[in-house]
């Protein structure tokens, strides 16, 4: 834990960090008061600049859709969600238009903007599902978006966003599926400016602090706390998320395999560290929200059964 102290005594918080604090204190206000329950998502991969005036960095795979999706279910089970969220990643509801090109829906003529009849037809079936849900969330002021790009600013927000939540005990669920780099360069390795491509490039890279365990004892002691843990290799997989468990001593690990990760998972629970594999396959009816039952879907059923259990 003394690692994870010093990551902070030696970066600098992000400039804007009182407001996204702000932001987030009171948004937990207004919906504890009204008795609902907050979940955390936390979605897409942080980056790892390589200079302090970054122009290079190490990025990952994570487009953000468990997380982007998850918040929907979320949302549709009566929850208020913070998104914290790479800043280019998909995002709830924006993501079933995110392969269109918004000026393909419109055409131009005698000074008006219409929407084109041509390609309206394919936009209502795809948005009509999406549509209420989304102008409900809005009216309820629901989802609270806060956005990062770096591993820095991702831990400097989500301890704030912790710290907001620890009053709320219980009532609070955080549900970590960001890929965060497990390696970084610490400030005092890096160069001040763009490295220039006359010499070899060498890197210094520093284990990530677990703040994982800063967070379950610490900043949110009481909260139900689901974490993801994503392998290459299957015979590590099962092992590791239980190693996790072991360690952190939160309440669930959704684990998955990079190439399956899209229509199988493993919830591996901490009571006797059972295990319940959900594929798409077997998750296929209609929902309010989809024609087809998304992965996510089941996951989210799930743990929120789990987590009214942990409230009762
Ligand atoms: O963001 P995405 O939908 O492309 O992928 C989701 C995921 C694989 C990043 C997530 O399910 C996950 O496993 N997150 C934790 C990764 C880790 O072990 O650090």
């Amino acid at each position: 834990m003394e690692l994870c102290e010093e990551f902070f005594e030696a970066n600098s918080p992000p400039a804007d960090i009182q407001s996204i604090t702000d932001g987030v204190t009171e948004f937990v206000r207004e919906h504890h008061i009204n008795g609902r329950r907050i979940a955390m998502i936390a979605s897409g991969g942080t980056t790892v600049p390589v200079e302090r005036n970054t122009v290079r960095f190490l990025d990952n795979f994570s487009s953000g859709q468990r997380g982007a999706a998850s918040a929907e279910y979320f949302l549709a089970q009566g929850y208020a969600v913070i998104f914290l969220h790479r800043s280019s990643s998909l995002k709830p509801f924006q993501r079933h238009c995110a392969s269109d090109n918004p000026l393909d829906w419109l055409s131009y003529g005698g000074r008006k903007l219409q929407v084109d009849t041509a390609t309206s037809e394919n936009l209502e079936g795809k948005l009509a599902s999406v549509l209420p849900q989304y102008i409900e969330v809005k009216k309820n002021n629901s989802l609270h978006l806060v956005p990062f790009t770096s591993v820095f600013e991702y831990f400097f927000y989500l301890r704030q966003i912790s710290n907001a939540l620890k009053p709320i005990e219980k009532q609070a669920l955080f549900y970590l599926a960001a890929a965060v780099s497990d390696f970084y360069i610490k400030p005092s390795d890096m160069p001040q400016h763009k490295v220039q491509s006359s010499g070899e490039l060498q890197l210094k890279f520093s284990h990530t602090p677990k703040m994982l365990l800063l967070l379950t004892s610490k900043w949110v002691p009481k909260a139900f706390v689901v974490t993801f843990k994503l392998e290459t290799e299957e015979p590590l997989l099962i092992p590791h998320a239980k190693a996790a468990l072991d360690k952190y001593h939160h309440q669930l690990v959704v684990a998955n395999l990079l190439e399956t990760r899209r229509t199988s998972v493993t919830l591996v629970c901490v009571e006797n560290q059972e295990t319940v594999t959900m594929k798409l396959s077997t998750a296929t009816k209609v929902s309010g929200i989809c024609a087809v039952r998304e992965l996510e879907d089941s996951i989210v059923s799930e743990i929120v059964q789990k987590h009214s259990f942990f409230l009762a």
